[in-house]
């Protein structure tokens, strides 16, 4: 049934007037949300298969993360690193143990885990490989998405990331996504590593050829290069696994965090590596006012834990199956595409038919929330916590809106 949800509600109209237009949401004003489930302000119900650009993995408010948020609230909240705390060394240990890495460095947002990892990859360039000063190359592939730093943007192949925000941090070099040979072509004595997504999301959810990642793997290694795993928006269950790496199982020198490391509620974002890769780092040369303060670390200590089991994992392993061959019976039914893996889809909408965009606003009028990522593409990716009737339901909605 598709009502009048998608009249401009007056919440809209002013938060346009109070802020920057940096973003084009969909008329929708949220009021609560719970597991996979958003209600707007007149109480109509929407199915979330955004899950904030994977941030809510474990659905609005899993009651698990909101309890620890509660309890740390009325404990402590910050400190800075000026001192330490005690929720601080639970977390960082038990996210190295998931990543079988030494060490962890807590900070805040995704871009935040980026820099980190370009700032570190390049000082154990000059400290520990040997490049020579200011020399540092890192190779990235096209149609990259790590974050909206002036820096990461200066990488960007995409113009809306891109352009205008010069000028841009020299020392990085861009290959096409999944080719071997133009990736290991790229690599010199100055290169210090490679920055990649394991499965780009903004791209429209490309899974690279297999073998690609074990290639990338092997030729890091053997040039002496730093693989810098970016699974902000692919890990912590997203794909099945773990992390996206696991798949085939690669171990990068380095795994970028964030999004659904803060549960949803706090941004939680961290680097994981070994010592010989994170001890080049000395008191005073990085941080952060709010990075590993005490309520993020006791929610990411909790979603550490929820992780351990395996059932997310599990999750999206199989609910993703299901969603996946339920995608794949609209191909030719207006659907050109679908590309992904576990719980996360990218599809292809025979551009004759709408935009990414109308078909988001087709779904919201349907009680689907969803976004799209350029043209007549869109992402699917919800909390892995969303049921078998749940996709059903979505999936069935989805046809309706296909079939106009
Ligand atoms: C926006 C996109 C998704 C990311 C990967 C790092 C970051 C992101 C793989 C930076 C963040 C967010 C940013 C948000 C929308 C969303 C997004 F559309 F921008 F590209 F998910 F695909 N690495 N992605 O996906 O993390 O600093 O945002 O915490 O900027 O519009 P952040």
């Amino acid at each position: 049934m598709v009502d009048d949800r998608l009249r401009t509600p007056d919440a809209v109209r002013d938060a346009q007037r109070w802020t920057a237009h940096n973003y084009h949401p969909l008329p929708v004003v949220i009021s609560s949300a719970e597991g996979a489930w958003l209600t707007d302000v007149d109480g109509r119900r929407y199915l979330d298969f955004l899950a904030g650009y994977s941030a809510l993995n474990f659905g609005h408010r899993h009651p698990r993360l909101i309890a620890a948020a509660h309890a740390q609230l009325d404990r402590l909240t910050l400190t800075s690193r000026a001192f330490v705390h005690d929720q601080f060394a639970d977390f960082c240990r038990e996210l190295a143990e998931l990543c079988g890495k030494d060490l962890v460095l807590p900070m805040n947002t995704g871009a935040e885990a980026v820099e980190t990892a370009i700032k570190v990859a390049r000082k154990w360039g000059y400290r520990v490989k040997g490049v020579p000063d200011g020399q540092a190359t890192i190779v990235v592939a096209e149609g990259n998405f790590h974050g909206r730093t002036t820096t990461i943007v200066g990488f960007s192949t995409d113009p809306d990331a891109h352009d205008d925000f010069g000028p841009y941090t020299p020392g990085f070099r861009i290959v096409p996504y999944g080719d071997l040979d133009a990736l290991s072509a790229a690599i010199d004595d100055t290169t210090v590593a490679v920055l990649i997504e394991p499965i780009q999301g903004e791209q429209g959810v490309v899974v690279p050829p297999e073998g690609y990642l074990p290639g990338v793997r092997r030729v890091c290694t053997e040039r002496d290069v730093l693989l810098l795993a970016d699974e902000i928006q692919s890990g912590l269950g997203r794909t099945g696994d773990t992390f996206a790496c696991d798949h085939e199982g690669v171990v990068p020198d380095m795994y970028l965090l964030g999004k659904a490391l803060g549960g949803g509620i706090v941004p939680v974002s961290a680097v994981a590596a070994d010592a010989d890769v994170l001890g080049v780092l000395r008191p005073g040369q990085h941080g952060s006012t709010f990075g590993g303060n005490p309520l993020a670390c006791a929610v990411g200590t909790e979603v550490v834990r929820l992780l351990a089991t395996g059932e997310f994992q599990h999750r999206s392993t199989e609910l993703g199956a299901r969603l996946h061959a339920g995608l794949h019976e609209l191909v030719g039914e207006g659907l050109v595409a679908v590309r992904g893996r576990g719980l996360w889809a990218g599809l292809d909408i025979d551009p004759a038919l709408m935009t990414g965009r109308q078909a988001c606003e087709r779904l919201a009028e349907r009680g689907v929330l969803a976004k799209d990522t350029h043209g007549s593409t869109i992402r699917l990716a919800p909390p892995l916590v969303v049921t078998e009737a749940e996709i059903d339901e979505a999936l069935s909605r989805l046809a309706a809106v296909l079939a106009g």
